[in-house]
């Protein structure tokens, strides 16, 4: 719907009077006057039904790798709705679209991977596989392999099970998670945490911190480890080179499964078509959304490697677990022409073809009085806001800094995320060498802006 259909007024208002959003603080949101309106998009860019135009830096919420506005999308759900709206895929039933898109996904994953299960998105896809991977263990006369271990700052999902894969403290003081079983480690973070070491000893020590858990809660009782390649909404915490073999090695070591959590990293994102490709470590399973569909449809998976589905199958008899939607057809059309979208016009190499252009221009912000450092890989980055670029020092309290930025980002017709004091990024992957540089220009004006505001307390 363009802006010129819509009555604002009233849409802000039935909003405000109805809708209970995700993510949100209702006081504050409703104090300041209500929502932004989105009508529409086209490639990288959304237009609010004020007419302003953003730059999409985030894909969405890093979901649209494809860019907006692919009618071949669209077809695909008009056709699949007319000729099948629903069926379900229980019960030795499936659908074209549903059998279809298992087999593709499976031709763009490592041989390995040849058994996909479907689900809605991405907090139901790591559900799934705590069921699963317990189930496994138990089939294997190990009931007591129970116990998961993941990262603070992790993102895994909304869902009491994801949310307590997830290493959220705040989202861990509401509805009394973590559950039992849940465990959590420090995350890679160098910049934060690394001190003097170099990268590469700072991810040994990282991954040491995983073996140490292991230890801890006992080698028999853990059932996986669970990692998104790279850390997304945590912040864009971006591994050492030696942080994920370490990792995989200490977990070879003790039998325990790997999950790559590649909800963010997965079609893409880091220049290649996983993230565990990029950063060097074979998992036995991977966790899709996201770009799976480029966020045209909500659609989730499960991929599972043969070596750890081959007993399942055989022992397991029926697994108990599904959703009305699991494959459900229209999503599963959509999602299966976004891949033949992807593969034909090669967008993961275009992608990785531009992201050398991108790393350089966020360089280009490293001379900013407020930028600590920018990092990046393929099309997911981040540059850190500070009071104090030697030190590293952050501004009191967390998040204020890093918000200001963000709110003077959409001012300007950009859309950045804020992870505290964090600025993070994850454009669709057909952005333009145009479009970098207008971006750029965006956020030196926003970072110079958050500078105004906080120059008096520059350390
Ligand atoms: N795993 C990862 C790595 C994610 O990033 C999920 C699982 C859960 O997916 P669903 O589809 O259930 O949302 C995610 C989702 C943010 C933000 O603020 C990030 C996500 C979701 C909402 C907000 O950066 N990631």
């Amino acid at each position: 719907m363009s802006a010129a259909n819509i009555n604002l007024a009233e849409i802000v208002a039935a909003d405000i009077g109805h809708h209970f959003h995700p993510f949100t603080d209702h006081k504050a949101f409703h104090l300041e006057g209500g929502p932004r309106v989105i009508t529409h998009a086209k490639g990288v860019w959304i237009f609010d039904a004020n007419g302003q135009k953003y730059l999409d830096a985030m894909s969405g919420l890093w979901c649209v790798n494809i860019g907006y506005g692919r009618k071949e999308l669209a077809d695909a759900a008009y056709r699949q709705m007319l000729d099948l709206p629903y069926y379900n895929t229980f019960f030795k039933t499936t659908t074209v679209p549903a059998t279809r898109l298992a087999e593709s996904v499976a031709s763009v994953l490592p041989e390995r991977f040849r058994q996909v299960f479907f689900v809605n998105d991405g907090s139901e896809a790591n559900d799934t596989m705590v069921r699963f991977v317990r189930h496994y263990w138990s089939l294997k006369g190990k009931p007591y392999r129970s116990h998961f271990i993941a990262r603070r700052r992790g993102y895994h999902g909304s869902t009491m099970v994801s949310a307590s894969l997830g290493g959220m403290d705040s989202m861990h003081g509401q509805g009394g998670l973590p559950l039992p079983g849940f465990h959590h480690v420090l995350q890679p973070n160098a910049y934060e945490f690394g001190g003097d070491l170099t990268p590469d000893e700072f991810g040994l020590m990282a991954a040491a911190e995983v073996e140490k858990k292991i230890l801890e809660v006992g080698p028999d009782n853990v059932a996986a480890f669970i990692g998104e390649p790279i850390q997304g909404a945590g912040g864009v915490i971006i591994p050492p080179p030696s942080y994920w073999p370490a990792v995989e090695k200490i977990c070879r070591k003790y039998g325990i499964l790997i999950v790559a959590d590649e909800v963010i990293c997965g079609f893409g994102r880091t220049g290649r078509w996983w993230g565990f490709e990029t950063m060097g470590f074979n998992p036995d399973i991977v966790i899709m959304a996201k770009g799976l569909s480029s966020g045209y449809q909500p659609i989730g998976a499960m991929a599972v490697a043969d070596h750890v589905i081959a007993e399942f199958f055989d022992k397991g008899g029926e697994f108990f677990h599904g959703y009305t939607y699991s494959g459900h057809p229209v999503a599963a059309a959509v999602a299966l022409e976004n891949i033949r979208i992807m593969k034909d016009e090669k967008l993961v190499e275009q992608g990785a073809k531009i992201a050398p252009y991108l790393k350089s221009a966020i360089a280009g912000l490293a001379d900013h009085p407020l930028v600590g450092e920018v990092r990046s890989m393929g099309l997911i980055g981040a540059f850190e806001l500070v009071r104090n670029k030697a030190t590293r020092e952050r501004f009191e309290p967390v998040s204020r800094v890093g918000l200001l930025c963000r709110d003077h980002c959409f001012r300007n017709g950009l859309i950045m995320r804020a992870c505290w004091d964090t600025m993070v990024f994850a454009p669709p992957l057909i952005i333009d060498r145009a479009e970098i540089d207008h971006w750029m220009v965006l956020t030196r004006k926003a970072l110079d802006l958050t500078l105004e505001d906080v120059r008096g307390e520059m350390g």
